[in-house]
């Protein structure tokens, strides 16, 4: 009865939002000093197209599980050329549907482009030279739910694929309830003699763990819920769990391996269609995926058995990930199996080994920059802090977090204990960190979070393969035999291919051609060493030379070429779009 009653008022809260939600007021340009719902960051891109419709396209990508719009708005000048013949840039957030704040970075990133565009030098070059694909949202159930329903900072994450995760026939029906009707999910203490934790000294809303032989006052309850189905257990069965960052399908592992991997590779209906519209764009040379855990810039390899990048690659992570660093102060550029932990089925190991992307996971957000003291330490992971703000693993920390919440915050973080009837526990208290209050910056200090982040993705936007392709020389040769000798220099780190994608044949290389109609190219090759002219000619096809410009490098190509009239030379790469000219022999 009561689970009818609660779907009812879901479903009547659902059609009131969704009725509401037909025109949030967003504006241009929009803003950031607090967080958009789904609804709200939907509108904020019809209103960016709105206001910049020749620089943007608003593309529905498709559909998630339970039928929201996953979008993308691609930014590219079409007057400069269209979006393939230009390196890509993809950026993406709120893969999991608690990790908001990656969404404002992506929103800040198209904001910041296209107000820029016709008036800051180097965005507009930027602007005009690349092409920007940006889903600001990937978990679109996952936003809606995290504001919609109550929650903690680290619930919600998941896709809304129902699964029986307790084994008892019934799928996803007990969540933690919001048993106070505050909109967050706290914790749930009981007084208990012998209980783990006694009250804080210092401060008597907190808690902190007992030490052997000392005497306990109080008991954690967990999550603030009931036992919905009466199974004799409390929050046993919330939504999926299927992690979408663990459901990709490159180096994929069955739930046994890893927990949260789903059925099968791409299960999740919106990664599936996500996967689709990225491989259908392959100039994205670049990609990042904004998270919300620790201040820190992941590269791959995600796996230990995938070895290390070879050292023109790293050389592109390294120079990348070191300069976020400073543009981010208290980041950490760091690799993903090594540093942090191994991962099968993520999107960035996909991305990259699929499509030779350079990729790094932005971890948004470092817990001391919201420290109300500063401390050498602080920057130190704890590993306690990404299932949320416990009590009594650090107590120094946590009562600086009071402090923090008392005196920057005026209290909207933290609830006070509370006392509840609970119909399994009896009298208990409920209180503790509210949803808002962890893994997110206070609305206040968002904007200095967005811009920084969204200056890390622009500065790797700029290291993008820039390659012009020039005329080193001509010469007559006997019998109507002309050599021709180009050059093709790139000015930016990356190269025009990686060498990932070079070494596993992702696609073909970068192409070289030479014709004309009356002519003969009789030889071809890369010219080795331009002082003593040595070429290491092809064997068969010379007119067509397969190549990879490197970051900061050029390459050099001699042609023979019989006959006479105009030659065309076309350069064209997936990665630095393609170049053209016209060379008279006579
Ligand atoms: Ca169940
Ligand atoms: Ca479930
Ligand atoms: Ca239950
Ligand atoms: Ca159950
Ligand atoms: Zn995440």
């Amino acid at each position: 009865m009561k689970k009818i009653l609660f779907l009812t008022l879901c479903l009547l809260a659902l059609g009131w939002t969704a009725g509401m939600a037909q025109n949030p007021t967003v504006e241009v340009p929009l803003r950031f000093d607090d967080y958009y719902t789904y609804d709200m960051a939907v509108a904020a891109l019809q209103a960016l197209h709105k206001a910049y419709p020749r620089l943007t396209r608003l593309d529905e990508v498709g559909r998630s599980e339970e039928g929201r719009a996953i979008w993308c708005m691609t930014v590219n000048n079409p007057e400069t050329g269209e979006a393939l013949g230009k390196p890509g840039i993809y950026v993406d957030g709120n893969i999991h549907g608690n990790e908001i704040q990656a969404t404002e970075v992506a929103l800040y990133l198209l904001n910041y482009l296209l107000t820029n565009h016709g008036r800051n030098e180097m965005i507009t070059r930027l602007v005009d030279t690349r092409c920007f694909y940006v889903v600001p949202m990937v978990n679109v159930d996952g936003r809606y739910h995290f504001f919609a329903d109550a929650n903690t900072s680290s619930t919600n994450r998941g896709l809304r694929r129902p699964k029986d995760d307790d084994n008892d026939g019934l799928l996803d029906e007990d969540f933690p309830d919001d048993l106070d009707g505050d909109g967050n999910i706290c914790m749930m203490r009981r007084r208990d003699p012998h209980g783990e934790y006694r009250t804080d000294p210092e401060d008597p809303r907190l808690m902190i763990r007992v030490k052997p032989g000392e005497k306990g006052e109080w008991t954690m309850l967990g999550s603030e819920g009931i036992d919905n189905d009466g199974d004799g257990r409390i929050n046993e069965d919330a939504e999926g769990y299927v992690d979408p960052n663990r459901n990709w399908g490159f180096n994929w592992m069955p739930p046994y391996v890893q927990t949260g991997s789903g059925d099968y590779p791409f299960s999740g209906v919106g990664l599936k269609a996500l996967a689709e519209f990225i491989m259908q764009r392959p100039n994205i040379c670049m990609a990042w995926a904004f998270h919300n855990f620790g201040g820190m810039f992941v590269r791959g390899p995600s796996t230990k058995a995938q070895g290390e990048f070879h050292p023109t690659d790293l050389g592109v992570y390294d120079l990348l990930g070191k300069e976020a660093e400073k543009m981010v102060p208290g980041y950490r550029y760091i690799i993903g199996w090594k540093d942090l932990y191994s991962t099968y089925g993520d999107f960035t190991a996909w991305i990259s080994n699929t499509m030779g992307t350079y990729a790094f996971v932005g971890e948004l957000f470092a817990r001391d920059q919201e420290r109300y003291e500063q401390k050498p330490d602080a920057r130190e992971i704890d590993p306690d802090y990404e299932e949320g703000p416990r009590f009594g693993a650090n107590p120094a920390q946590t009562r600086d977090r009071l402090k923090f919440n008392d005196n920057l915050t005026h209290g909207e973080l933290y609830r006070d204990w509370q006392p509840y009837d609970h119909p399994t526990y009896g009298p208990v208290e409920i209180g503790g960190w509210v949803k808002m209050s962890a893994r997110l910056p206070a609305p206040f200090m968002l904007k200095d979070l967005v811009h920084r982040n969204a200056a890390a993705v622009i500065y790797s936007a700029r290291q993008t393969p820039e390659v012009s392709l020039e005329l080193m020389g001509t010469e007559a040769l006997a019998d109507g035999v002309h050599r021709i000798q180009l050059r093709l220099v790139n000015e930016k780190a990356m190269p025009s291919m990686s060498h990932l994608a070079r070494q596993n044949k992702l696609y073909p290389q970068d192409m070289l051609t030479v014709s004309g109609d009356g002519c003969t190219v009789v030889a071809g090759g890369r010219l080795t060493n331009r002082f003593t002219g040595d070429v290491s000619y092809k064997e068969h096809r010379p007119e067509l030379q397969f190549l990879t410009v490197p970051g900061f490098g050029t390459v050099e190509y001699e042609f023979l070429v019989k006959g006479a009239g105009p030659v065309t030379v076309n350069y064209t790469s997936a990665w630095a779009g393609s170049r053209q000219m016209t060379v008279d022999v006579k």
